[in-house]
This record gives structure tokens, sequence and C-alpha cells, in this order.
């Protein structure tokens, strides 16, 4: 009886050891339950530097896991789409305990996420999503709704020009096939689609920096001189519309009305100035959350599969008050 329950028990530990790793909960992969937060390794790859959104969205995210004393492996991919797959890649190899990335489009993500799943490493989005059909190849999405942010930018533009008869709109899209370009457009287009007085006579990509909000006003003020406003996916796009608005020797939140979302602090100056006329929030602040995750990855418990974030709007007077104490 002795031999074989010892037997049995070594038969147990081996089995333990050899499938603990794809066990998710058991990140050290020995069957010896969480790790100590010292010995866990993220592996994280950011969309790049494009905006000042990202940027308090990087430094928020590096500050919080030095807070919670986990290391953070950092790659900046110059939103390039090969360079987060390479990123993905190298942290499979370095048999991280959890990957994290914020992708910069969409689509063309399973292959590599399916390598990720089958090293047993657990997957969390932030900020952007993935078109995937299949929702098992990441464990948690944490992040605004895009749509929602959109909604909100139509509502007031409904509101402002209520006593309008005609509204002539620039788009000033982000990123070709972001999350975030996709749903704002959507949901600005489902709100002001209502009432066919707001036309968009041109909507374009800036790809969420400030010289392309620029360089696309410039254009597109030659070709449609009579725009009653603009309509930026991101507050840094609207900053560099505001500078070829001026050029043009034009008043911004006046001759032209800016919308715009985000609510970093340079846009929320313009904001303040007049240049800009209302904000949607999309806070970057993530970097808690995210530790969260991990932390119960690691505790072997199942984070919600879908985590928004709280934010709110800004118009003029608002942002006066608000500026001094914004931390982004
Ligand atoms: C939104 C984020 C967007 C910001 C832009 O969550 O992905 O990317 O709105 C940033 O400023 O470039």
């Amino acid at each position: 009886m002795k031999k074989r329950s010892i037997g049995l028990a070594a038969a147990g530990v081996l089995l333990l050891a050899l499938t603990g790793c794809a066990a998710g909960g058991d990140a050290g992969g020995t069957g010896e339950g969480p790790k100590p937060l010292d010995e866990l390794v993220v592996g994280f790859s950011q969309v790049g530097a494009e905006s000042g959104w990202r940027t308090a969205n990087t430094t928020d995210i590096q500050g919080a896991f030095e807070d919670a004393g986990i290391e953070l492996k950092f790659s900046d991919a110059q939103q390039k789409q090969e360079n987060q797959i390479k990123a993905i890649r190298s942290y499979i190899q370095q048999q991280v305990d959890v990957i994290a990335f914020s992708p910069v489009v969409e689509s063309g993500w399973d292959a590599v996420l399916n390598e990720a799943k089958a090293a047993g490493i657990p997957v969390v989005l932030t900020d952007r999503a993935v078109d995937s059909a299949d929702d098992s190849l990441y464990v948690s999405f944490l992040g605004s709704d895009f749509v929602e942010e959109g909604k909100k930018a139509g509502e007031w533009v409904v509101e402002e020009y209520a006593d309008a008869d005609d509204v002539k709109i620039v788009q000033l899209e982000g990123t070709t096939g972001a999350a975030p370009a996709i749903d704002r457009a959507e949901g600005f287009a489902d709100v002001i689609g209502a009432d066919d007085k707001f036309e968009i006579v041109a909507s374009q990509t800036g790809d969420f920096t400030r010289a392309g909000g620029k360089q696309v006003t410039e254009a597109l003020l030659k070709s449609n001189p009579d725009i009653d406003l603009i309509y930026a996916h991101n507050d840094d796009m609207g900053l560099g519309a505001i500078e070829a608005i001026e050029a043009a020797g034009l008043t911004p939140g006046e001759d032209i009305k800016i919308v715009t979302v985000d609510a970093v602090k340079d846009g929320m100056q313009a904001l303040a100035d007049g240049k800009i006329n209302f904000i949607v929030e999309c806070s970057p602040l993530l970097g808690e959350q995210l530790v969260e995750i991990v932390t119960q990855i690691n505790d072997g418990e199942t984070p919600e599969k879908r985590i928004v974030t709280e934010e709110t709007t800004f118009t003029q007077e608002q942002a006066v008050e608000a500026l001094p104490d914004r931390q982004y």
C-alpha cells in the first residue's frame, strides 16, 4: 500500500509540473500557486508616441508597474503593426508571465495571439481592441467605449447647431483601421445622421498626430472654404487644425468650431482659450487597472472580460475650472 501511494504522489507532482505553466493562474508554471510580485514579468507593446494621450498612457502604465514592484518589459512600435507582432513574439520567447498591448489596428492579430495561447501566456488588451472572432485569445480588454465617445461629440454638435439650417463638417479621422478611429466615426455618424442638415463634406485620416491634423486641414480648407465645424478624433489633430485655420487668417472656435476627443492638457488649454469648443474625455490612466488585472491573473482569478474606463466631457468654462488639477 505504502509503495503505491508514494508512486501516485510522485506522478501527481510530475503532472502538476508539466501542466503548471498552462494553468494561467499559476504564472510561475511550477504548480506552486501565485508568484511573488517581484518575480512577475510582464511584456508590454505600446502603439508608439504619436500623441499627448499616448505619452500620458505610457507614463501612467510604467509608473503603475514600478509602484507595484512588477517588472515591465516595454516596447514602442512606432505605430507599426509588424513591430508589435515582433515584440509579442519576443515576449513569448522570453516566457514572460503576461503579455499586454494596445493594438495599433483592429485586424491581423489571430496568428500571434494563438502563439501566445499555445505558450500558455495570458494576453491583456489595453486601450484599443482587436476584431478577432475568437475572444479566448485574450483575457481582458481594458479601455474606453469609443462609439460612446463619438456619440457624445455628436450630441454636442446637435445641441450647438439646434437653430442652424445646414452644417458643413470636416472629420479628421484617427489611424486607419484603429478601433478608436472606426468607432468614434460610427458613434458620431449615428447621432448626426438623424438630421440631414448635417453634412460631412470631407473625412480624412490625420493618423492621430498634430502634423497630420494640420496637413489635412490645410488641404481641406482650400477645397471646402465654407466649413462650419471640424470633428477631430483626438486633441492632437484638433491642435494641428487650429494652426491651419489661423494660417488661413480665420479664427478657430469662432469662424470654424472644433470638437475633439481625449482632453489632454494641450487640448484643454486650447478649449479654455476658446480655440476648441468641446472635448470628450478619453482617459489614458490605465496603469493601476492593468496592474490589478495582472495581479488577478497571477492569483488564479478571472478578471472581467471588458473593463470600460470612466470618462466625462468638457465645455470651455469647465476646462478653465479643471485645468489646474489635470494629471495629464
Ligand atoms: C484612444 C487612443 C487614441 C487617442 C489618441 O484610447 O487609442 O490613440 O485618442 C491616441 O490620442 O493616439
